[in-house]
Order: C-alpha cells, then sequence, then structure tokens
C-alpha cells in the first residue's frame, strides 16, 4: 500500500494522470507503508534473486504483474587499481552498464511500464537525452504498449538512438533541447495523447530506489560513507536519497551516506545552487557537454536533490568535460569497466573531491557508473588514439605496432 503526495506542500493526490501537484504545483512523491516490509528482515529478502524485485515490499505495484527485462542484480567492483591510483581506502563501482538495455533506467523503466499497464494505458511516452528512451522502448516492447520519445535533435549518442528506433518506438526528433522535449511531452500527456514515463512520474524513482538497496545488499549491509553520482533531471540522486529514508525508518541501517551529486561543467544548475546554500535553482538556459546524458539545464527533481545532498552532510560539484573523458578512459584502462561520459562524471568527481580534501582518504567510497560505453561509440572513437592500419603481413603489422 502506499499514498500519492506533494512533496512540497504534503497534499494527497488521487488523479493518476497528473504529473504535479493540483494544488501547489509541487512534484509528487510516494509515501510507502512498510508495514509489510516492518515484519521482515534484510535477508528474508535473499529468497529472491538479486535484482530490482527481491526489494518488491519496497514498490508500489504488483510484482507478480510486473513487466520486466530481469533488470538490476548489476555488478558491485571493488576498483583496486582505481583505489591506489586516487589513494583511498575503498572505492566500488556500481556498474549499471549491465542493465537489460544498458542503463541504470530500467530500474525505473520496469516499475513505470508495469504502473502503466495497471492503468491500462495504451501508449507511453518520454522526453529524453537518449537512456530513458532506450530503455522505454524495450518495455513497451515487452508490454505491448505503443511508445513514443522526443528527442533533442542531434544530440542523442548513436547506440541510445539505435535503441529506440529497434525496439518500434515512434521517435521525433525535436528541434530543441532536452528540456524543450519535455515541456512538449508534459504537454502530449496532458492532453491524453501518452502516459508520462519521465521520473517526474512518481512511479519512476520507486524503481530507482532500488540501486541503494542492491549497493547495501552486495555489501553484506554495511552502508558505505558515501555515494556518487552523475546528476541530470535528478531523479536518481532523490531515489537513492528516499531508498535509505525507508531502510533507516525500519531500523534495517542506522546511517545514510552523504550523497554526492556530479553535474558537468557546462550544465550544472544544482551545483550552482549548493555552492550557494541554496534548496531552489536557476535554470541552465544552454546546457552543453560531451556527456550529453546529463546535458540538461532544468532538472526536474531538483529541488529533491539539493535535500538529498544537504540532508545526508553530501556535496556537489561540477567536471570538466576534459575531466570526464579522462576518467573514463582511466576506468577502462585500469579497471576493464567500460561507462558511457555521464557515467564516468562520477569517477572525475571522486577525483576532484580526493584533490579537494572533501572527500577523505579513508572513505569508502561507492560511485554509480549509470550508462554503458557502448551507448556513445562515436565519443570514444574521438577519444581514444587512431587506429594502427597495415599490409596483411606478420612484417607489416609488426612495424606498425613497434
Ligand atoms: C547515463 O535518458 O535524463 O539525474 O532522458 O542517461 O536521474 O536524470 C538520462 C540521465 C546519468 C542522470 N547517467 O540521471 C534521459 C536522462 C546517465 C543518464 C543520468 C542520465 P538523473
Amino acid at each position: 500500500m502506499y499514498k500519492v503526495k506533494c512533496f512540497e506542500c504534503g497534499s494527497e493526490v488521487d488523479d493518476p494522470f497528473v504529473d504535479s501537484c493540483p494544488k501547489c504545483g509541487g512534484l509528487l512523491t510516494i509515501e510507502m507503508d512498510l508495514d509489510e516490509a516492518s515484519g521482515l528482515r534484510p535477508y528474508d529478502l535473499r529468497k529472491r534473486p538479486l535484482g530490482v524485485w527481491r526489494y518488491a515490499p519496497f514498490l508500489p505495484v504488483d510484482a507478480s504483474k510486473a513487466v520486466s527485462l530481469l533488470e538490476g542484480g548489476t555488478p558491485l567492483y571493488d576498483c583496486q587499481n582505481l583505489r591506489s591510483r586516487i589513494g583511498i581506502k575503498s572505492v566500488h563501482v556500481k556498474y549499471e552498464g549491465a542493465n537489460p538495455t544498458g542503463s541504470f533506467k530500467d530500474r525505473g523503466m520496469t516499475v513505470g511500464v508495469t504502473r502503466a499497464v495497471e492503468l491500462g494505458c495504451g501508449t507511453v511516452g518520454c522526453a529524453s537525452t537518449g537512456n530513458t528512451s532506450a530503455s522505454l522502448s524495450a518495455y513497451a516492447a515487452k508490454a505491448g504498449r505503443t511508445c513514443i520519445v522526443l528527442l533533442p535533435s542531434g544530440k542523442v549518442a548513436a547506440g541510445k538512438l539505435a535503441q529506440a528506433m529497434f525496439y518500434g518506438a515512434k521517435v521525433v526528433m525535436v528541434d530543441g533541447n532536452f528540456d524543450d522535449a519535455l515541456r512538449v511531452t508534459r504537454q502530449l500527456a496532458r492532453e491524453g495523447v501518452l502516459y508520462l514515463l519521465n521520473s517526474i512520474n512518481p512511479f519512476r524513482p520507486e524503481g530507482q530506489k532500488t540501486v541503494a538497496f542492491e549497493i547495501v545488499d552486495q555489501l553484506d549491509f554495511e552502508v558505505p560513507d558515501r555515494i556518487i553520482l552523475p546528476v541530470g533531471n535528478a531523479g536518481n540522486i532523490s531515489a537513492v536519497h528516499k531508498a535509505f529514508e525507508e531502510w533507516k525508518s525500519l531500523g534495517w541501517i542506522d546511517r545514510i551516506p552523504k550523497l554526492t551529486g556530479i553535474q558537468a561543467a557546462g550544465s550544472a544548475p544544482l551545483v550552482k545552487a549548493f555552492r550557494a546554500g541554496s534548496r531552489g535553482f536557476i535554470p541552465e538556459a544552454s546546457p552543453e557537454t560531451v556527456a550529453t546524458a546529463i546535458r540538461i539545464g532544468n532538472p526536474v527533481s531538483g529541488r529533491k536533490a539539493l535535500k538529498a545532498i544537504y540532508d545526508t552532510g553530501g556535496y556537489a560539484t561540477d567536471v570538466t568535460d576534459e575531466q570526464i573523458l579522462d576518467a573514463q578512459k582511466m576506468l577502462g584502462r585500469m579497471e576493464g569497466v567500460g561507462v558511457e561520459p555521464a557515467s564516468a562524471a562520477s569517477i572525475a568527481g571522486l577525483i576532484k573531491l580526493v584533490d579537494e580534501g572533501v572527500v577523505a582518504k579513508d572513505e569508502r567510497v561507492v560511485c554509480i557508473c549509470t550508462g554503458n560505453v557502448l551507448k556513445d561509440p562515436d565519443t570514444v572513437m574521438r577519444s581514444c588514439a587512431e587506429i594502427l592500419k597495415a599490409k596483411p603481413t606478420v612484417e607489416d603489422v609488426r612495424r606498425v605496432i613497434a
């Protein structure tokens, strides 16, 4: 059982098709009734395999009707080479690139599309910088629903665009950025053209919570000191915060990691707000970054994210495109872990914050790496060394590799 409530004014919301509070326009959130879960012990959950649906008592939909591609259950890598290079006690990478469509979005989408089916919606849709559309397209296909995705023209990585096309979505390129695409998609939802599955839909973050549950589960219920993650629309950091608050309220954990959000220097409205000590933020009119996934100027869940950061004693900082690409390569070449640029922002942020002394050397840190390297092959081709060319002889290959 659960209630949909306004995050700002706390009033209950009954209409399942509104995307904000009818009274004050605030963001929506779901208040879970944790009665069922309170009869469990954490280890009881392990009767189900690691993955989103292990945590069904914390999800506001009927698990027996889940539209699932077996999402979650992603590796938590102990990055020993990276740890020695950076010089801190412990670094793990939660590798969300191992999800069915190659990003963390699948966690929210399995719950969101299950909700859409529960409501009897024939058409689902979203605006996206790429990963949300790739994920929704796959889950809509699985559920037999029509899918419409609105993308910022020319700014979606090739792998993500290919996925949306491949799974059969109606792909609409909008002449504008993500924020423009979202504005139009929300209007289409209000007019009943589609059921909105951006993270402003409070069922999506409920699924995204499970990345936090998994991290603690994989660490055998030891809570890390800090979790670092890239921030675009800020849905994920807010969801992670909510997850920890729920487990803390049950007494399953005794503290919450310092949630640390990283934005790209060209699109960092929340970092600017954090530096000013503000709970609100000023949208960035023309966001720009090589990490197109987080090229977002007006983060929908920005206010929730700032609360998550302040409440947990966390931090926010930005990293340059160069720092992002360096960190991406470092993770690939030192740990064999391939992530897309936005995901590498968490590693770049860790390096920066250790340098600045914000992250202490004895901290146990988990970086969430949200998407797979294959999502954006063009950036890799541009940022890595040229391909060697040779005649088909041993001598010539020896010559070029020398
Ligand atoms: C790889 O797909 O917003 O802060 O439309 O794809 O929860 O928005 C993607 C965001 C981080 C930021 N890493 O997460 C979309 C979209 C990757 C992403 C983020 C995104 P949020």
